[in-house]
C-alpha cells in the first residue's frame, strides 16, 4: 500500500473490521464469507482487544449464540440468511441432530478451538479488568461445555487427542496434510445434490480449492446429514478422520487457558489444567516425527502418520508442548530454505514446506503465508526464546499487509496479496502485534 506510516497503517486496518462488522459480530471478509466463522472470531476478538473490550467481548459471545445443546460450537453461525456463499445456511440440514440450535442458524462441522484463548486475552489486555471479569464468568460455562463436547464425542476419552472428520475442521482447508487420505474418497457426481460454488467465481481459481476437491467435501457433509449429526455414527462411517497437530495444539493451550479462566474467577482449575498435561503427553508421545523434528498428522482410518511438513506441524510450540531439546530440533528445520532461514532474504513461513514437489505459492493452503499461523508461531517461538526468528515471523505480520494490502494469504516468494482483500484476521492480528510492539 502507499506509503501510509504506523498510524494510518492502524486506522485503515480498524476501518476494515468496521466495514465487516455486522450486528455484534465481524465477518471474515464482506464478500466472500459474509457470515460469523467460529476460529475467525477468536483472532478478530484478540484484535479488538487492544481497542475496544466491548466488541472484542460481543465476538465471542454471539458465536456462542449459534453453540448446541450438546456443547458442539459450529464453525459457521448464520445470524441472518442473507448472503451469497456455499454451503450457505439450508444445505447444512442441522435440524436433523435433536441439540441443534435452529435460531442462528448453523453448519454441523466445528474450528480449532482457540476460543478460551481468546477469551482470556481480551482480559490480559483490558482496561477495565472488572468488567472484563464479568464476561469471563458468563463464557466459561460456555466454554466449559465447548471443551467436554471435544472431548466426549471426538476422541478424548482414549488418551486425550482429538480427531477432526472434514478438512475444513482443522481450518487449513485444502492442505497436502489431506491429500492422500482425500484420494480414497471418490465420489460419482450422480452421488452428490446439485451445488454451485461461489468462492471460485470471487477469487480467481488458481487460489483456490480445485471441483474434485470440492466435490469430496460435499460428499463429506452429505454423510453427515445421513447420520443425522451424530458423533458416533460418523466416527464409524467417516473415511476421513484424523488426529490433528494444528487442532490438538490449540486445544491443549485453550485448556490451560480456560485453567487460567477459573482461577480468576473461582471456579476448580484442576480439571483443565489436567487435560492440558494429558493431551502435551499425548501430542508427544503419537504425533512427533523425531526423524524430521516436526509434529505430523494421524491418518485413524488408514493407520498410519501423515508424512506432510507443514507450518502448523510447528505449532505445538504455541502450546509449549516440545521439550527445549524438541524444540531446538524443529527450529533447525524451520529455520532452512524449505521455511525460510534467517541468513535468506524470505518471508517466513510459507504453509506448507517449500522443497515439496507439490508446494505451490498460490493456492491457499498449499504454500501462500497466513497471517493466523504466523501470530500462532510468532507466541510460540517467543515462549522459547527464538527471539531473531520471532522478528522475522513478526516482520511477516506486519510488513507483507502494510506493503501489500489486508489480504488473506500472500505469496511467500513476491510477497503480494492473494484470496480476499480486507481480511478480517490479518487486520485484527496485524494490531495485536503493533500493539504489543508498543507495550514492550
Ligand atoms: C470454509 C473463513 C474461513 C477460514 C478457514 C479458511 C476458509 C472456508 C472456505 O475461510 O474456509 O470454512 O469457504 O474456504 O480456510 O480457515 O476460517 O475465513
Amino acid at each position: 500500500m502507499k506509503n501510509l506510516n504506523q498510524s494510518q497503517l492502524i486506522k485503515r486496518a480498524q476501518s476494515i473490521l468496521e466495514q465487516n462488522r455486522a450486528a455484534g459480530y465481524t465477518k471474515p471478509s464482506a464478500r466472500l464469507y459474509p457470515f460469523q466463522w467460529s476460529w475467525d472470531s477468536a483472532f478478530i476478538a484478540i484484535g479488538y482487544a487492544h481497542f475496544d473490550e466491548q466488541k472484542a467481548q460481543e465476538e465471542l459471545l454471539s458465536l456462542f449464540k449459534g453453540q448446541w445443546r450438546n456443547g458442539m460450537l459450529p464453525h459457521i453461525v448464520f445470524h441472518q440468511k442473507k448472503g451469497k456463499y456455499f454451503p450457505g445456511p439450508d444445505f447444512w440440514q442441522t435440524d436433523l441432530h435433536p441439540e441443534a440450535t435452529r435460531k442462528p442458524a448453523t453448519s454441523g462441522i466445528i474450528q480449532p478451538p482457540l476460543h478460551a484463548t481468546a477469551a482470556l486475552h481480551i482480559y490480559r489486555f483490558a482496561r477495565e479488568p472488572a468488567k472484563v471479569r464479568h464476561f469471563l464468568q458468563v463464557i466459561f460455562p460456555r466454554l466449559t461445555q465447548w471443551h467436554e463436547y471435544l472431548h466426549r464425542f471426538r476422541g478424548g476419552e482414549t488418551d486425550g487427542l482429538l480427531y477432526i472428520c472434514h478438512p475444513w475442521e482443522s481450518g487449513q482447508d485444502n492442505s497436502p496434510i489431506w491429500d492422500d487420505s482425500l484420494r480414497q474418497i471418490n465420489p460419482n457426481k450422480n452421488e452428490l445434490p446439485p451445488y454451485k460454488r461461489v468462492d471460485n467465481q470471487l477469487i480467481a481459481s488458481d487460489e483456490r480449492p480445485d471441483d474434485r476437491t470440492y466435490d469430496r467435501y460435499v460428499y463429506l457433509i452429505e454423510l453427515f446429514k445421513a447420520a443425522k449429526y451424530d458423533d458416533r455414527v460418523i466416527r464409524r462411517e467417516c473415511p476421513f478422520i484424523i488426529r490433528d497437530v494444528l487442532f490438538n495444539s490449540l486445544y491443549c493451550r485453550a485448556n490451560e487457558d480456560l485453567a487460567e479462566i477459573a482461577r480468576i474467577i473461582g471456579e476448580d482449575a484442576r480439571p483443565y489444567q489436567e487435560r492440558a498435561e494429558q493431551i502435551r503427553k499425548a501430542l508427544n508421545e503419537h504425533l512427533w516425527d523425531a526423524n524430521h523434528a516436526i509434529y505430523v498428522n494421524y491418518d485413524v482410518v488408514a493407520k498410519s502418520a501423515i508424512d506432510i511438513h507443514v507450518a502448523s506441524g510447528f505449532l505445538p510450540l504455541f502450546a509449549g508442548i516440545p521439550s527445549q531439546t524438541r524444540a531446538a530440533e524443529m527450529f533447525d528445520y524451520l529455520n532452512t530454505s524449505c521455511f525460510c532461514r534467517l541468513s535468506d532474504e524470505c518471508y517466513a513461513v510459507p504453509s506448507f514446506d517449500k522443497c515439496h514437489p507439490d508446494f505451490s505459492p498460490k493456492e491457499y493452503w498449499r504454500g501462500p503465508i497466513w497471517i493466523n499461523i504466523n501470530w500462532l508461531l510468532c507466541e510460540g517461538l517467543m515462549k522459547y526464546g527464538f527471539d531473531d526468528y520471532v522478528r522475522r515471523v513478526a516482520h511477516s505480520i506486519i510488513d507483507l499487509p502494510a506493503h501489500y494490502g489486508f489480504y488473506e494469504y500472500f505469496d511467500p516468494q513476491k510477497g503480494c496479496g492473494l484470496g480476499s482483500a480486507d481480511f478480517s484476521w490479518t487486520a485484527a492480528l496485524f494490531l495485536d502485534k503493533i500493539y504489543h510492539q508498543a507495550d514492550s
